[in-house]
């Protein structure tokens, strides 16, 4: 039997990177069918069930996943390397966004600035506390702060995540506060 964690890490792979590893269909906006999910991942030998799904939902500490409001269908929240368009509203951000990433990156951010790399969006935190944790999955972890206001006025776009975490295309080096 798969833990909870087991689960939510299948969960985000099938929905943010590699649906295709069970044969699942996620429309342009990511969302996927729950019966469809559950009934590939239980052919895929993970055992998952619709209280099993709502409780890794509801439970999630960074709310990963949202279901659709008549309960039918199921995506990731943010995340994703497969092409979505989450349908989110462009958002004024706040006028001073964080970023947590490796020591080891600095040098090439310095040169390129934040890039989404593998996934679809550069993902940022209204809080440097968030940020250091996010970094910390890296490496020595290393704090940068954007000026988002600053980025917003130039015209680019922010969307906010449901679960509170700012997405945007890319961040040019002088946009980004170093330590
Ligand atoms: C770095 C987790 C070199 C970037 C977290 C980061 C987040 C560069 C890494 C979410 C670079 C990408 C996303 C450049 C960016 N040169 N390195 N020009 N630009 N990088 O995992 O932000 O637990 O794709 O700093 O909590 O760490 O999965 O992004 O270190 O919300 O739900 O390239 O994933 O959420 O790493 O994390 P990632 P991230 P979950």
């Amino acid at each position: 039997m798969s833990s909870v964690v087991e689960k939510s890490k299948f969960l985000s792979l099938v929905l943010r990177h590699a649906p295709e590893t069970i044969g699942l269909a996620l429309d342009s906006a990511g969302w996927a069918q729950v019966d469809d999910l559950l009934e590939r991942a239980n052919a895929h030998g993970m055992a998952l069930d619709r209280a099993s799904l709502s409780q890794i939902v509801a439970g999630s500490d960074k709310q990963r996943f949202a279901f659709s409001d008549d309960g039918e269908r199921i995506r990731a929240n943010q995340g994703h390397s497969v092409p979505v368009q989450l349908a989110l509203p462009p958002q004024e951000p706040p006028s001073r966004l964080f970023h947590g990433t490796a020591s080891r990156f600095l040098e090439s951010i310095r040169r390129t600035g934040l890039q989404p790399m593998q996934r679809q969006h550069v993902h940022l935190s209204t809080n440097a506390q968030t940020a250091e944790t996010v970094g910390r999955r890296h490496g020595k972890p290393c704090v940068l702060w954007v000026d988002a206001r600053a980025l917003h006025a130039s015209g680019q776009v922010f969307l906010r995540a449901e679960n509170g975490v700012w997405l945007t295309t890319a961040v040019p080096p002088e946009f980004i506060g170093f330590p």
